[in-house]
C-alpha cells in the first residue's frame, strides 16, 4: 500500500511515474512539524532494533542508522565518512524491525536531511528545508515486495546494452588515437578481455563538449570502426556546461534558442569549468533538453554507442562573481595584522569559492515558464541532463539500447541511465564502501553501477586493484578507471597482471548469467543486490551483515576488502556451495552448512556462494563480450531436488525486450555439483 501527503506546493521532478491523489488528515507514524523557516520535519521514534536501508548513493554502511545525511548532489573529491552527501539525492528508505516495515521517500529537489539516529539514537528526524514536497509512505509485507513497489511508483530501471557488462578500461588523460590503440593491443596481446576504453576530456578541443581534437582523433568514425571490428567500443565523456565561445556551435545554437540558466537580471549566468567560462543548459526546459540531447548526433553518427555525462551536479569551479567577493574579502583584512584565525579565513575564502552555495542561489530555471532559483531544484540537475541525453539517443535509434551513465542523478533518472559510483580513492576503505553501496543504490532503482575499479585518485597498490576487480565481477558497469597524475592503473601495468586477466575471465565466464540475472531484476522490477535480510527477514544475524550481499536469485557475494588478509569471515544464512574462483576455468567446489565459517581466499582467489538448488552457470568465455557461446554451459551448484533455472537471453541491444520470450528454462538435476549443459536452444 502506498500512501501520498502533500505540503506546501512541490515543484514538478518527474520522478514518480504512477500519480496518485493525496491522502488528507494526520501522516500516520511521523509527528510532522512545520519551522519558522517554512522546513517540514517528519520525526518517529525508533525500535531498539531497527535498521534502515536505503539513501542511495550515501556513505557510510549498508545500515544508515546512527548518522546524519544530506541530500544536495556535490561534486566531492574525499568520500570519508563524514561526507553528507555524494553526487546524487535518492531520497527513499526503508525502516525494518520486528515490529515495522515502512518505506518513506520525499518527491522533493531541494536539499533534504536526513537525522537517522545521529542527535538521538532512538530517532529519525527528516527534514525538508524548503517544506514543498510530497510524500509517500510504503507499506508492503517483505523488505523486497517494499522494494518493488517503490519501483513500480517510480518507473523501471535502465537497460544497458549487453557489450556494457564487459570490462572497461578508462584513464583520465588518454588523448589520441594512438594512446588508446596502445591500451587496446596490450589487452588484446595478453589476452586480458575488453570490450570498451572510456576518452575522457583530453579528447575534446579545450575541453569543449561535442568536439574532438582533429590531429589526435582524425577520424572518428574510421577509428570506432576499426575498434569495433576488434569488438570494443569507445565510450566519450561529456559535461555539463557549455564554453562561452562564439563560432562554437553549441555556444551559438544554445543561445539562439535561449536555452541557457539565466541570472536574476535575466542575463546568462556564467560559470568556470574545464573549458573555462561556461553557460549551462536549462536542464529542467523540455525545449532545452531536446536541442542538448540532438548535440549527441554527430557522435552517434560516428558510430559511438555509449556515453558517460560529467560535472552535472552542476560542479562549478567559480564564478566572477564570487572571485570578486572573495577579494573583497581578502581586501577588507589587507593592512591588518593577520593572526591564526585570519591566515584560515583567508584559506577558506578561496576555497570556497568551488560548488558555492551562493553561486548556486545565483541562477534560475524556468519551470512551467516560471523562475526558479536553482537552489530550490538543486538536485534535478543531473537528471535533466541524464533525460536530455537518453531521450536524444531515443530519437536517434529508437530500437536500440545505447550506453549512458551518469555522475549525477536524483530518483526518476534511473529509468534512463546508470551511474558510477564517483572519485573514490584507492583506499581499502573505499573498496568496503563500494560493496556498501551497491543495495541502497539498488534499491532506489539504480541497477547498472559500479565504482571506479582500483581507485580513482591516489595511487593503487596491485594488489588492491585486484581485489577491486574481485568486486567488480559482480558489478553490472566493470570498469577501471583513474585520475590524472596518479600511478598508471591498467592491468597490464603490474607484474602480478596474469592473476587480473584470470579474474577479468571469470566475468566473461559469468557474463550471459549475470545479464540473464541483471535482465531479470530489472524487468520485474527486483533488486540485483540485497542485503541479506531481504531474503531471510526472520535471521536476526542476517539482520547485520554489512559485507555480503546476495546477488541475483540464488547467490551471495563476500568480498575480501582487508590488505593481506588471506581469507575472510563469512556468515551463511543457509547451506550455500562456496565456489572459489581464480579463472573462469580454475575453481573449486566446497559445500558448506549455515553459520559461521573462515573462507581461505588467497590473493588470486575470490569466493561466490550459491544456495541449494540453485546454479551459477560458466559459458566458455572470450576476450569480448560479442565472442561469447551463451549456448553451452557448466552449471555449478547444489542440486538436491530437480530445479530449474531461467536463463535470460536476447539480442543485448533491442530497445523494448520483453522478459517472457527471451526465457529458456534449463533443467538442473540432482547429484551433481558440477554439470555440463551442452547446446541451450
Ligand atoms: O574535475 O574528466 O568524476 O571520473 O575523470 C574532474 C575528468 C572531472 C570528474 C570525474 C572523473 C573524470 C574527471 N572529472
Amino acid at each position: 500500500m502506498i500512501r501520498k501527503y502533500t505540503f506546501g506546493t512541490p515543484l514538478p521532478t518527474g520522478a514518480v511515474v504512477r500519480p496518485q491523489p493525496a491522502q488528507s488528515g494526520p501522516v500516520p507514524f511521523f509527528d510532522v512539524k512545520t519551522g519558522e523557516d517554512g522546513s517540514v520535519s517528519f520525526s518517529l521514534s525508533l525500535h531498539p532494533e531497527e535498521v534502515i536501508f536505503g539513501l542511495g548513493q550515501a556513505v557510510r554502511g549498508v545500515d544508515k542508522r546512527g548518522h546524519r545525511y544530506e541530500s544536495w548532489n556535490s561534486d566531492v573529491f574525499n568520500h570519508t565518512e563524514e561526507r553528507p552527501s555524494l553526487y546524487g539525492s535518492h531520497n527513499f528508505i526503508l525502516f525494518f524491525s520486528p515490529e515495522r516495515l515502512l518505506g518513506v521517500y520525499l518527491d522533493d529537489p531541494g536539499k533534504v536531511v536526513w537525522d537517522l539516529g545521529w542527535e538521538n539514537h532512538d530517532e529519525a528526524v527528516i527534514t525538508s528545508l524548503s517544506g514543498n514536497l510530497d510524500l509517500y509512505l510504503i507499506e508492503e509485507d517483505t523488505l523486497t515486495g517494499a522494494a518493488r513497489a517503490f519501483r513500480e511508483l517510480t518507473g523501471r530501471s535502465y537497460l544497458p546494452p549487453r557489450w556494457a557488462f564487459g570490462y572497461i578500461q578508462s584513464r583520465w588523460g588518454y588523448a589520441s588515437e594512438q594512446e588508446v590503440r596502445a591500451v587496446v593491443s596490450e589487452h588484446r596481446k595478453r589476452h586480458i578481455p575488453l570490450d570498451g576504453v572510456c576518452l575522457d576530456i583530453d579528447y575534446m578541443v579545450d575541453f569543449k563538449n561535442f568536439t574532438w581534437k582533429p590531429d589526435a582523433f582524425p577520424d572518428l568514425r574510421q577509428f570506432q570502426a576499426e575498434m569495433k571490428e576488434d569488438h570494443l567500443r569507445l565510450i566519450p565523456i561529456i559535461d555539463a556546461g557549455i564554453a562561452v565561445q562564439e563560432g562554437y556551435a553549441p555556444y551559438d545554437s544554445g543561445k539562439a534558442g535561449d536555452f541557457f540558466c539565466k541570472k536574476e537580471d535575466g542575463s546568462d549566468f556564467v560559470a568556470a569549468v574545464w573549458p573555462g567560462r561556461c553557460c549551462f543548459p536549462d536542464f529542467l526546459r523540455e525545449d532545452a533538453r531536446r536541442w542538448f540531447g540532438d548535440l549527441y548526433r554527430p557522435l552517434l553518427e560516428a558510430g559511438i554507442e555509449g556515453f558517460w555525462n560529467d560535472m552535472n551536479e552542476p560542479a562549478l569551479f567559480y564564478s566572477d562573481e564570487g572571485v570578486a567577493d572573495a577579494f573583497a574579502k581578502v581586501e577588507a583584512i589587507r593592512g591588518g595584522e593577520v593572526d591564526f584565525e585570519t591566515t584560515w579565513w583567508l584559506k577558506d575564502a578561496f576555497n570556497g569559492i568551488a560548488n558555492n552555495m551562493d553561486d548556486y542561489r545565483r541562477f534560475f530555471h524556468l519551470v512551467d515558464g516560471k523562475p526558479v532559483r536553482h537552489d530550490r531544484v538543486h538536485n534535478l540537475y543531473g537528471a535533466g541532463m541524464t533525460k536530455a541525453t537518453a531521450d536524444g539517443f531515443r530519437r536517434f535509434s529508437p530500437d536500440q539500447r545505447l550506453l549512458l551513465f551518469s555522475r549525477s542523478s536524483f530518483i526518476g533518472a534511473h529509468r534512463d541511465g546508470g551511474i558510477w559510483q564517483g572519485d573514490n580513492f584507492s583506499w581499502w576503505s573505499h573498496l568496503k564502501m563500494a560493496i556498501q553501496m551497491l543495495p541502497g543504490l539498488n534499491l532506489c532503482g539504480f541497477l547498472y553501477t559500479g565504482c571506479d575499479l582500483g581507485g580513482f585518485g591516489c595511487n593503487v597498490t596491485e594488489d588492491l586493484l585486484e581485489r577491486f576487480l574481485q568486486l567488480g565481477v559482480f558489478t553490472p558497469l566493470m570498469r577501471n578507471h583513474s585520475a590524472l597524475h596518479t600511478r598508471e592503473q591498467e592491468i597490464y601495468r603490474f607484474s602480478s597482471w596474469e592473476i587480473m586477466r584470470d579474474t577479468v575471465s571469470v566475468r566473461y565466464a559469468l557474463l550471459p548469467w549475470l545479464y540473464s540475472e541483471f535482465m531479470k531484476a530489472a524487468l520485474g522490477d527486483e533488486m540485483l543486490f540485497r542485503p541479506l535480510v531481504f531474503d531471510y527477514p526472520a535471521d536476526p544475524r542476517a539482520v547485520h551483515v554489512q559485507d555480503q550481499l546476495m546477488l541475483g536469485e540464488g547467490c551471495m557475494i563476500a568480498p575480501v576488502y582487508e590488505q593481506n588478509a588471506a581469507g575472510r569471515y563469512v556468515y551463511l544464512p543457509e547451506d550455500m556451495l562456496l565456489v572459489r574462483f581464480r579463472s573462469g576455468k580454475d575453481y573449486d567446489l566446497v559445500p558448506l552448512a549455515k553459520g559461521d565459517h573462515w573462507i581461505n581466499l588467497a590473493l588470486n582467489e575470490f569466493p561466490l556462494f550459491v544456495k541449494k538448488n540453485h546454479a551459477v552457470l560458466l559459458c566458455p568465455g572470450g576476450e569480448s563480450s560479442e565472442l561469447l557461446d551463451d549456448t553451452r554451459f557448466t552449471a555449478l551448484g547444489q542440486i538436491e531436488t530437480e530445479s530449474t533455472y531461467e536463463l535470460y537471453r536476447d539480442d543485448g541491444k533491442t530497445a523494448a525486450p520483453d522478459l517472457g520470450s527471451g526465457l529458456t528454462k534449463i533443467v538442473l538435476s540432482p547429484s551433481t555439483s558440477l554439470q555440463t549443459i551442452p547446446d541451450v536452444p
